[in-house]
């Protein structure tokens, strides 16, 4: 069996040298080794280029080290029929909702009001209203979702949840598709998006949704958003309109349409808006490493293969 890395960003040699030894019954190669395509029964990929599953004719699977697969399902040679197996383990899960916690409370307690009076040397008590007063609408309530509203709960948020299909998740207001959406955001102060890229989630965070948030909460200094999903679920352009307008007063955001953000993005001076670099939750070399081997070790054993993508449904 030989397993290929295909690690666009990442050291693969590094990578390769970890799975061999968990591996060691098992071929691992990089792209520099030589190996002949139709030997290769798994892939482990990260932005893979154009050629990257040429003459790959006996792929068992394809594993995803991201747990967002937008990309790989855009690869116009992606081959069909075989499963997608995407990255998800607890250390990815909990940083993610480190990050969350780190702007929902960032927001809650007037960062950027403070921020700009610091600035002006201003000294005005404002006391920020306790969380219950503030309401914290997650869209996505999948592994990531799901997460961050247990992380949030402990700090006695209202949260509010919005998925595609119906369930319950206690202590959360939950909301349902289209029909949803509107109640969902009239009554949100923080507007997380933890949802995966599709055609129906593409450009979601626009002018229109931002303008049905609630209004005047966080003691009038929301509604903010953090998008920690995929630049192309955001426009940009309509985000700084937004927060010129007043119809946003702020904004985190990890993710961008061009990544890295271009340097002449009005975004990078806008006082309101918390960049960070696509860092919100970086799948570790270990936990990676750990989680693939057992994936491949599970499935030559005779087990099925967990987190499949439906390719469908393109999440
Ligand atoms: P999951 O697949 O576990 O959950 C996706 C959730 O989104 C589900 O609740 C699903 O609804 C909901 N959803 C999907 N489509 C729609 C829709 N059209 N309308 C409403 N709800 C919808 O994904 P994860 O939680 O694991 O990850 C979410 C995304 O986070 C990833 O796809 C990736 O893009 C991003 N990510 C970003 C990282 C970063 O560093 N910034 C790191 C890791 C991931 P339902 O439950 O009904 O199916
Ligand atoms: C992911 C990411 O999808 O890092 O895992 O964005």
């Amino acid at each position: 069996m030989t397993l290929l890395l295909h690690l666009a960003d990442f050291n693969e040699r590094r990578w390769a040298d970890g799975f061999q030894a968990a591996l060691p019954e098992r071929r691992v190669v990089t792209r520099a080794d030589t190996v002949r395509p139709e030997d290769v029964e798994y892939i482990f990929v990260w932005k893979p280029t154009p050629d990257a599953f040429d003459g790959l004719s006996r792929l068992k699977a394809v594993l995803s080290l991201g747990a967002g697969v937008d990309a790989l399902l855009r690869h116009p040679r992606l081959p069909k029929n075989v499963p997608i197996v995407r990255f998800m383990d607890e250390d990815l899960t909990q940083r993610m909702s480190d990050y969350i916690v780190s702007q929902v409370t960032l927001h809650h307690r007037l960062g950027t009001r403070f921020k700009r009076d610091q600035q002006a040397k201003r000294w005005v008590q404002l006391y920020p209203a306790p969380a219950w007063d503030a309401s914290v609408g997650i869209m996505g309530l999948g592994n990531l979702g799901l997460d961050a509203i247990r992380h949030l709960k402990v700090f006695g948020y209202r949260l509010r949840g919005w998925s595609r299909t119906p369930k319950a998740v206690d202590g959360v207001e939950v909301f349902t598709g289209e029909a949803g959406f509107d109640a969902f955001l009239q009554g949100t102060d923080i507007l997380v998006n933890l949802l995966p890229l599709t055609p129906e989630t593409q450009g979601i965070l626009n002018y229109e949704t931002f303008s049905r948030l609630k209004k005047g909460g966080l003691d009038g200094e929301g509604p903010v958003i953090i998008n920690a999903g995929r630049g192309g679920h955001q426009n940009e352009a309509d985000i700084v309109r937004a927060l010129g307008d007043g119809t946003l007063k702020a904004a985190s955001l990890d993710v961008f349409e061009v990544e890295p953000l271009p340097a002449q993005s009005p975004l990078w001076a806008l006082d309101s808006v918390y960049i960070t670099p696509h860092i919100a939750a970086a799948s570790s070399e270990r936990t990676g490493v750990a989680y693939f081997s057992k994936v491949i070790r599970d499935f030559e054993a005779g087990l099925p293969l967990p987190n499949v993508v439906d390719v469908r449904r393109g999440y």
